[in-house]
């Protein structure tokens, strides 16, 4: 009975935590609206999970075109329960004054733009139904910066603002704002960071048992079965040898 089934929408599902959020939103019952650039990606995972999975492609970025997508499902897609916000990227690990133009606009433009005109497609209708919950990827980042974060951090501290904006705005209605602050989480996160340079992204993770996508998709179910009086604004999930976004411990 498909139609007493939630729907979930979650940005950025070919890999890491959205994929991750996808897998185990499905697992507990949920249909699952899975967004994201990369076709043949999105589509091997439909193929995978098989029924109670649709595949979406657009780039966040893209205004129209995540309008278009959203505007473009079939009627019994439309209700959509759950909004993961978690596409985005770091692109770049030095100084702010020596920083590169594209990144910078590439991370605003997908970190900040990209979330706003998911939540502006999407909440709406929520709104309008008295029911829904949307989950913020954030990120320890977001919290202080650290050296050569620069543009990045300020990415993820806007994500910040802009979910405390939201969850203000909705107080009135029933719909519920959550956000994730994870720490260090190995996924293709600093592969990308480092444009392709995989041995530079290994090294992230040396010394410390990071988090896995898998930690953040508990983190977000946990938020989303919370009793309906109960809203988990925030949660910061680190690694046990994490302290902050500058001090970890590696043995
Ligand atoms: P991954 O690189 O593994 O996944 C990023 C996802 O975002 C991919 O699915 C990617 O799809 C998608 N994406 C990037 N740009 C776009 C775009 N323009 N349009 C649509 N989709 C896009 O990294 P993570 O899973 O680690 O990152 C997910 C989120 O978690 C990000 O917001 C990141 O900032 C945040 N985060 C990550 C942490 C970490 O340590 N890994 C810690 C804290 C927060 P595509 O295949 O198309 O590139
Ligand atoms: C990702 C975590 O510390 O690499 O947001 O910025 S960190």
């Amino acid at each position: 009975m498909n139609d007493m089934k939630q729907i979930a929408l979650v940005t950025g599902a070919t890999s890491g935590i959205g994929e991750a959020c996808a897998r185990r939103l499905h697992k507990a019952g949920y249909r699952v609206i899975i967004t994201g650039r990369n076709a043949i990606r999105l589509n091997a995972l439909k193929d995978e999970l098989g029924s109670d999975v649709l595949p979406l492609i657009f780039d966040v970025r893209d205004r129209e075109a995540a309008e278009a997508a959203i505007a473009s499902l079939p009627e019994e897609w439309q209700q959509i329960d759950v909004l993961v916000n978690n596409a985005g990227l770091a692109l770049g690990l030095e100084k702010e004054y020596e920083g590169d133009y594209h990144d910078w606009d590439t991370m605003i433009d997908t970190n900040i733009k990209g979330l706003l005109y998911m939540t502006r497609a999407v909440v709406p209708g929520m709104v309008e139904r008295g029911k829904g919950h949307v989950v913020n990827i954030g990120s320890v980042a977001g919290d202080a910066a650290y050296a050569n974060g620069n543009v990045y951090c300020g990415t993820k501290a806007a994500v910040k603002a802009i979910t405390d904006g939201l969850r203000i705005d909705l107080a009135e209605t029933p719909v519920r704002v959550t956000l994730l602050k994870p720490g260090l989480v190995e996924t293709r996160f600093s592969e990308v960071r480092f444009h392709g340079d995989t041995d530079r992204a290994a090294n992230v993770y040396k010394g410390i048992v990071p988090l896995t996508g898998d930690d953040i998709a508990d983190a977000a179910l946990y938020a989303l079965q919370a009793p309906a009086h109960v809203q988990i604004a925030e949660m910061l999930i680190l690694a046990t040898h994490q302290a902050s976004g500058s001090v970890i411990y590696r043995s």
